[in-house]
């Protein structure tokens, strides 16, 4: 069996969005993408690096499993668009055997530290080898430490603004090397989880951790299981096909390599202190802290093994998370609230939220077709949507300014809405395609189209996508600005952030919430799960404002309509409720929110 793992997740590159459909195909076109990185890093044969590329892409296009063609004698892979003989053969290894030599070949050839240090915004895969080779750089606080004492600054080609290019980018680069997408722990969680389920000596099983609280990115994935023989359930972990490595094996826990370089902690426990070490083990660190301080207070005792009345050490809850947090008098808490920011407090007055579900969406307000950057046409957006059981999207390109994705000027983006007049008929009672554009603020400020062309859209997203390291004043009246065009609707990935890779804006976030408040506006929470963009802080003080939220796929393609799911866990950790989210409601209500 391959590893399955998200596009280009090794390396944290890549504007990622995720094919969910084929997940076999998935892997392998992250193979070949790692392994055209890492020969990028060696500076091979540009031509070559290119085949893979194009064979990835080729193969996360696909739209039936590469396994299947294969499997089909009537067919070769080398006829297949994009797939040459090399790529074929190779693709038949990893379906036979789920590795590859000669990844791991690369991986041995490129060191770790080159990868992390070009992950620093600003550095390159170039200049990473060359600092390494030169400073004999083994980990990124050994950089750090030569940008602090100016040493990369006497290295040809290196002055001081690259040191503080360094230093500003480390933290990102520190996060990418340690973290990951929860998207794509998710991934690992099911496949894992799989393996796991075939497991005879488990009894029961969950995964704790940030994975269960939702975060963003996750350290490493932890799992807790109850096994009548924890030998056996060691071993059958120790089996996971993508395992590279076992870190530790003791008798209740066992830490593994998975990925090349993630890890995975499996512990064991007993029955009666299932709920006791859910509890504890899924945190956050923060939560349980608090959670011991109101146990204390009613003279009560809480650990990893259960709820103990302080003098008699006896066990009075904890095969159950609920009777843990029965024991001190609380109603159980959602994961995703556990990080200390009100939650006891909603558990203790009776307010805690209904968190929101991905049943709930009825519409998606944010996606491209292939009149600009996007891979499908008008039509097949629409199709999938009414596939996903959606019942309206709003068609939302690009406009002009954002000339590499083919933006829109008027005249082309009228064709494009007279294409959905001339649709809409077909899909009447089915699906209600909406009019809409992603307008580009401009640098200088204002909006990329002109007002009479934005006035006849039904749905206006006003976005950023240049000049996106201005200072504070400037970026926030941009877009504090487009809030007050009376014809913008939404402000879509507010902050630009991109989880591991870039820092957001510099935008007064406060600013533009009230702004945003004051002219009836709504704000996105872009579901992409490089994005999540507002964040999970951002959307509880939205909240507090009774700003509605737009949770938007803003899908590329068909597959990129599937991260909806990835957006609802980041709302719940917002605390969101349905009521808090436009498009949990017809588009007739949101008209309504809408109007001034
Ligand atoms: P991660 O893996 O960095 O994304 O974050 P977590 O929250 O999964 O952290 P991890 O894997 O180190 O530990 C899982 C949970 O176990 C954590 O959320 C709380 C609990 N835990 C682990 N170590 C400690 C500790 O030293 N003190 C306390 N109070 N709790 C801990
Ligand atoms: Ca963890
Ligand atoms: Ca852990
Ligand atoms: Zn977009």
């Amino acid at each position: 069996m391959v590893l399955r793992r998200h596009k280009r997740s090794q390396s944290g590159f890549g504007e990622a969005f995720f094919g969910i459909e084929s997940v076999e195909n998935a892997a392998i076109a992250d193979v070949f993408d790692e392994m055209a990185e890492l020969m990028e890093f060696r500076s091979e044969n540009p031509f070559r690096i290119r085949a893979y590329r194009g064979g990835a892409q080729a193969i996360r296009d696909l739209d039936e499993p590469i396994a299947e063609i294969a499997k089909d004698s009537n067919r070769k892979l080398a006829d297949l668009p994009g797939i040459g003989k090399t790529l074929a053969e190779k693709t038949l290894v990893l379906l036979d055997t789920g590795r590859l030599a000669q990844l791991d070949e690369l991986r041995k050839a490129v060191p770790q530290v080159v990868v992390q240090m070009a992950r620093i915004p600003g550095l390159g895969a170039k200049k990473a080898a060359k600092l390494k080779e030169m400073l004999e750089i083994e980990s990124l606080d050994d950089l750090k430490r030569a940008c602090q004492e100016g040493t990369v600054r006497k290295i040809k080609g290196f002055g001081a603004k690259t040191e503080q290019v360094i230093l500003d980018g480390l933290a990102i680069a520190q996060q990418a090397a340690e973290r990951i997408y929860w998207a794509k722990g998710d991934q690992l969680a099911h496949q894992i989880g799989a393996h796991m389920d075939q497991c005879k000596s488990i009894t029961q099983m969950q995964w704790a951790g940030s994975y269960r609280r939702g975060r963003e990115s996750i350290g490493d994935l932890d799992l807790l299981a109850v096994a009548n023989d924890r030998g056996a359930a060691m071993d059958h972990f120790e089996a996971f096909p993508g395992r590279s490595q076992t870190i530790a094996r003791g008798e209740t826990k066992i830490s593994i390599r998975v990925a090349g370089a993630f890890q995975v902690d499996m512990r064991l426990v007993e029955a009666n202190q299932f709920g006791a070490a859910l509890q504890y083990f899924t945190g956050s660190q923060a939560h349980n802290v608090h959670l011991r301080r109101i146990a204390k207070e009613q003279g009560l005792k809480i650990n990893e093994y259960g709820v103990f009345r302080n003098e008699q050490e006896l066990q009075i809850a904890g095969d159950t998370e609920q009777s843990v947090y029965q024991a001190v008098g609380l109603r159980w808490i959602e994961p995703e609230l556990r990080e200390d920011r009100g939650e006891f407090q909603w558990a203790q007055q009776n307010e805690l939220p209904k968190l929101i579900e991905l049943s709930d969406i009825l519409g998606d307000l944010h996606m491209h077709t292939s009149a600009t950057d996007g891979k499908a046409t008008l039509h097949e957006m629409a199709d999938a949507a009414i596939e996903r059981g959606l019942r309206y999207i709003a068609i939302t390109d690009h406009s002009k300014r954002v000339s590499m994705a083919s933006g829109l000027d008027p005249k082309r983006l009228r064709q494009q809405w007279d294409a959905i007049d001339a649709m809409r008929g077909d899909y009447e009672g089915r699906l209600l395609i909406l009019k809409g554009i992603e307008c580009d603020i401009l640098e200088k400020g204002g909006m990329d189209l002109p007002d009479e062309c934005l006035a006849e859209a039904d749905w206006v997203l006003a976005s950023v996508h240049y000049g996106q390291k201005q200072p504070r004043d400037q970026i926030t009246e941009r877009i504090l600005g487009a809030i007050e065009n009376p014809h913008v609707d939404c402000i879509a990935h507010p902050s630009g952030r991109l989880i591991n890779r870039r820092p957001p804006y510099e935008v007064d976030m406060e600013a533009v919430m009230k702004a945003v408040v004051a002219n009836k506006k709504m704000m996105e929470l872009n579901a992409n799960p490089a994005r999540l963009d507002l964040n999970d802080v951002h959307l509880a003080a939205a909240k507090r404002h009774g700003i509605p939220i737009v949770i938007s796929t803003d899908a590329h393609s068909i597959d990129g309509l599937d991260v909806m799911k990835y957006g609802i866990k980041q709302a719940r950790r917002g605390g969101l409720e349905k009521a808090n989210v436009a498009n949990t409601k017809s588009w007739n209500h949101i008209k309504k929110l809408l109007t001034p």
